[in-house]
């Protein structure tokens, strides 16, 4: 299996397809479907149709896949060979795979700026990556969910100022072994993976990021690697992080119902950005940046599930797969995670 992914990688790697680009000096909001308001939104009808009572993805409703090789935000280029990968899962467990609306961005496209380059230069290319999402869901209709496939977790610069233009009242959960609150200032590897938080966040402005979600809309789930810094942030802006510990000792049902109530996750749409190592590297080994006593899969399964039955999940990313680290088994076993996440996500 191991030989075949690796295969697949290889070939796949630099994908073939791009989605129709927008001229930089278009505004995203412009070329988004006028049903993209709060009234909509709030709209009970509109929300009940997302899932059936068990919070299952209905026939009739879509899921955008976004394909996205990205790994210019950290130093090991194998993970531009995660998603390829993720795409070939999502195709297999889905159910209504005539459904699946997938776009493939261009490796060259999204890793031609580099990431060691200036901030200015960096915020721009993820702004840009921003529009070109947008015009990827100009037919998104309430209730589909749109799925991205990363590549790093830079790429959430992107992801979720794309789904907070669309609705301004997005909440994030943020499942990760690390919070990705640093700004350059704070940052000690100047990775801008360990930073979308800080920019799709009001902790930095609109010239930065469009994305300007206030911390209070922000819950960490599995973080337990952080910088000084980050410890400071967190504190300062009193932003909740549930710990390992704390969802074994609590129950998954007992932190979602936390969630739902703090977050009105029962009024409100939700944006998940799991990254995979959240998850303990005994079941997640292929990522670059592993921290011990992580979630177990099954617990991200359990939040995913619970989540989507507030109707309310309208986004997700998966990051961080990195398909060239650790051994065949490793590989393997990741793979098998990350299918059982998916699984659930697409049910
Ligand atoms: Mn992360």
């Amino acid at each position: 299996m191991f030989r075949v992914l690796r295969l697949t990688a290889e070939r796949l790697g630099p994908t073939v397809k791009s989605c129709s680009l927008v001229s930089s000096g278009d505004q995203a909001g412009q070329i988004l479907p006028s049903f993209f308001n709060n009234t909509a939104w709030r709209n009970k009808s509109t929300s009940s149709e997302h899932s059936g009572n068990d919070g299952s993805i209905s026939n009739n409703k879509k899921v955008y896949v976004n394909v996205i090789p990205i790994w210019t935000g950290q130093g090991r280029q194998g993970v531009r060979y995660g998603p390829a990968i993720m795409h070939g899962i999502v195709q297999e467990v889905s159910q209504n795979p005539d459904n699946l609306v997938t776009k493939h961005f261009e490796d060259k496209a999204v890793n031609n700026v580099d990431g060691r380059g200036t901030e200015a230069e960096y915020t721009l290319h993820m702004n840009n990556l921003s529009r070109n999402l947008s015009a990827c869901l100009e037919g998104l209709k309430p209730g589909d969910t749109v799925l991205n496939l990363g590549g790093d977790h830079s790429v959430s610069m992107a992801t979720v100022q794309t789904m907070y233009r669309l609705y301004p009242d997005l909440r994030v959960v943020w499942i990760d072994a690390h919070a990705d609150i640093n700004s350059p200032e704070t940052s000690n590897s100047g990775n801008y993976h360990g930073m979308p938080v800080y920019y799709f966040s009001k902790l930095s402005d609109e010239s930065k990021n469009s994305g300007q979600i206030n911390v209070k809309n922000i819950k960490y789930i599995g973080v337990r690697d952080l910088d000084a810094a980050e410890v400071e942030v967190l504190e300062e802006h009193n932003i909740k992080n549930y710990t390992n510990r704390e969802v074994i000792t609590k129950g998954t049902d007992s932190i979602t119902e936390e969630l739902i109530s703090e977050m009105e996750l029962l009024k409100y749409p939700i944006h998940i950005s799991f990254d995979i190592d959240s998850v303990d590297p005994t079941q997640c080994p292929s990522t670059g940046t592993r921290a011990p006593d992580g979630l177990s899969v099954s617990t991200v399964v359990e939040l995913v599930k619970r989540i989507k039955e507030t109707g309310n999940l309208v986004s997700m990313d998966i990051v961080e797969f990195n398909p060239l680290i650790g051994s065949e088994s490793d590989v393997e076993t990741t793979v098998q995670s990350i299918r059982t996440v998916v699984k659930e996500v697409l049910r």
